[in-house]
């Protein structure tokens, strides 16, 4: 017990966040938003090693079984350095962390979290508009210029998109995407993936991972499930990419980052609001901003109260024979698939990726044909999905 004063935990904490066991409710939520918001503030001005170390911290945090109440309850734990340990002080002693506050505060902090708000709008194009003076979807409008296709179209249904994602949504999804694919290809399978396979009960999207038994079937499949989407009027936006992974000419590459090439489609659902979908949080009128201006599409797209939602949906399709690897590449949490990366890397002269994971010492590719399989070739204890919440 870390009642009982003594100088190391009764318990070791692992340091690579896969080697460890996360659950989605934890004891210290106050602690790890503040250090998750610094971690997003690092992203933001292009500090991804700052970044990762506060994320890292805050999954030490969300491991811990009860709340920490005194710095000397991390005593001997992995991952705290020394200004997560001065944030982690700041808030035990009064509260808040300066830092934190003044960060929360702060004009590109807000800005980029608008701005980044918007699909389509990474940290590289809130940036540059960050330095033209633009920090609001106001100033983003009428500054004009050209923004692509799914800029817009993050910009049209704004709103929506950043309102969450709810379990009830998310399997009412599943079950036009389990229609269209049944349609097109008998015998697919369609598997849940992202933030709700681990449990959570709200997303920022809906990912799915699409395959089929019979090793070549699921070629060709993602137009397929597009188009009879397509003609259903399901879908407001998509943009299909196409799987660069079998057409490498030389056969499967190394796998040397973290972009997977997987046939995958992005895509806003047109979501018709029924009482099962929508419950209560039915509440979208009062907000501004997007629908105003002369654009007669946009004044349309979000006329409230409308009977629809737009929800963000990933579909990806992966070969029967990558499947485990792709449904633990699209679990996530993002960090914890970091750590697995990492972990492959440096504890076992291994890359890891969605397709396969590689034997740098053997020179050969590992196959497997479930999690545990995998989880078992990187020497690690298998962790569920509802605790892969790093
Ligand atoms: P959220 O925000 O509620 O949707 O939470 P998640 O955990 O579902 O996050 P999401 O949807 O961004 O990503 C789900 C997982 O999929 C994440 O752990 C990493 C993986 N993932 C996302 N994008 C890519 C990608 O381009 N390539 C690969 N290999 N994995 C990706
Ligand atoms: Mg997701």
């Amino acid at each position: 017990d870390l009642q009982s004063n003594t100088d190391s935990p009764t318990f070791a904490i692992e340091s690579y966040a896969c080697q460890r066991r996360t659950p989605l409710k934890h004891h210290n939520a106050s602690l790890t938003e503040a250090l998750e918001l610094l971690a997003q503030n690092a992203e933001f001005t292009d500090n991804e090693g700052r970044s990762v170390a506060f994320r890292r911290a805050a999954a030490v945090l969300k491991t811990l079984p009860r709340a920490v109440r005194r710095l000397d309850d991390l005593k001997g734990l992995p991952c705290l350095g020394e200004h997560s340990l001065r944030v982690i002080k700041e808030i035990l002693e009064d509260g808040v962390s300066s830092e934190v506050e003044s960060t929360r505060q702060s004009e590109q902090y807000k800005a980029m979290k608008v701005l980044t708000g918007i699909f389509g709008v990474g940290t590289k194009t809130a940036e540059r508009w960050f330095r033209e003076g633009i920090r609001s979807l106001a100033d983003l409008k009428t500054r004009g210029g050209r923004l692509n296709r799914e800029q817009q179209a993050g910009l049209d249904y704004y709103d929506d998109l950043n309102r969450p994602v709810s379990k009830a949504e998310a399997h009412a999804i599943g079950q036009i995407v389990g229609e269209a694919v049944r349609a097109v290809l008998p015998g697919a399978e369609i598997t849940l993936t992202g933030g709700f396979r681990r449990g959570k009960e709200v997303g920022h999207d809906v990912d799915f991972l699409i395959t089929h038994p019979e090793e070549g079937k699921e070629e060709g499949l993602m137009p397929k499930i597009v188009s009879w989407l397509e003609t259903k009027g399901l879908l407001l936006y998509q943009k299909t990419t196409r799987n660069s992974y079998l057409e490498s000419k030389d056969g499967p590459v190394r796998p040397s980052h973290n972009m997977d090439r997987f046939e995958r489609c992005f895509s806003i659902f047109k979501l018709k609001r029924t009482p099962e979908v929508c419950g209560t949080s039915n509440q979208s009128a009062g907000q501004n901003d997007v629908t105003e201006g002369s654009d007669v599409r946009q004044q349309e797209v979000q006329s409230e109260p409308s009977d629809w939602r737009a929800v963000r949906v990933d579909l990806v399709v992966s070969p029967y024979s990558q499947f485990a690897f792709a449904l633990l590449g699209w679990t996530g949490s993002k960090l914890f698939e970091r750590e697995l990366r990492r972990w492959a890397g440096q504890e076992k002269s291994m890359s890891l990726s969605s397709h396969v994971l590689y034997d740098r010492a053997q020179n050969r590719y590992l196959r497997a044909s479930s999690e545990e399989e995998i989880f078992a070739l990187l020497g690690l204890e298998y962790i569920p999905p509802s605790q892969r919440n790093a």
